[in-house]
């Protein structure tokens, strides 16, 4: 059957964390990439009006961790426990929670949007960072296999250390080595240098 993972043209965010499942689970898919027009134009057609949008067979699926755990269960890269696979899920919600949370510096000077992500770093985003590393088994989110929330993490983590966002420097996650482990382990596979190295 078909597949294809629509998103916008860069390799971040949710669309990244998608194509990177599919990849990890050795789906061949069509990287359909869309520009601001043809997204406009496609939009009142999705299922909740955002990307990304996994298709398959003609079905359209969308939200980021639905697609996420659709991919996973089906191809080994999913708890099969019940309790495990809620936690995974609680998981992947709470990465959807931190990039909700991050002050977009909408309407703030640079001023008071330095003031707000600075905040942002001491408050909210050291609580995920500590209580996230305190489930993380090591060097993945259970141990020794990589699986869908570890490929989400992965792709938060990535923005953060490579300076994505104003005034919060990549040193900031210093302090949680776990982190830093299951990035670079997730860094490090290679089905997923694979993606990077052929982009
Ligand atoms: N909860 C959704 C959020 C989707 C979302 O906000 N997507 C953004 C891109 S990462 C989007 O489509 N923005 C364009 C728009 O809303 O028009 C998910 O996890 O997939």
């Amino acid at each position: 059957m078909s597949i294809s993972l629509t998103y916008f043209d860069f390799d971040g965010s949710r669309g990244l964390e998608c194509r990177l499942a599919l990849t990890a689970a050795g789906l061949a898919f069509e990287d359909i990439r869309l520009s601001r027009d043809q997204w406009l134009a496609l939009k009142p057609a999705t299922p909740f009006g955002a990307l990304p949008i996994l298709e398959e067979g003609g079905r359209k699926l969308a939200q980021s961790n639905a697609i996420l755990g659709y991919i996973g269960r089906g191809h080994g890269l999913y708890p099969t426990d019940a309790w495990k696979a809620a936690q995974h899920d609680a998981l992947m919600l709470s990465v959807e929670d931190l990039r909700q949370k991050l002050p977009d510096g909408k309407g703030m000077s640079e001023d008071e949007k330095k003031a707000a992500r600075e905040a942002f770093a001491a408050g909210w985003l050291k609580q995920w960072a500590t209580t996230t590393s305190a489930q993380i088994a090591g060097p993945f989110l259970e141990g020794d296999s990589l699986q869908v929330a570890d490929i989400k993490l992965y792709v938060i983590l990535r923005s953060y250390l490579s300076g994505t966002y104003d005034h919060i420097p990549p040193s900031t996650l210093d302090a949680y080595p776990k982190l830093l482990a299951l990035h670079a382990a997730v860094d490090a596979d290679p089905v997923i240098r694979g993606y990077f190295q052929a982009r």
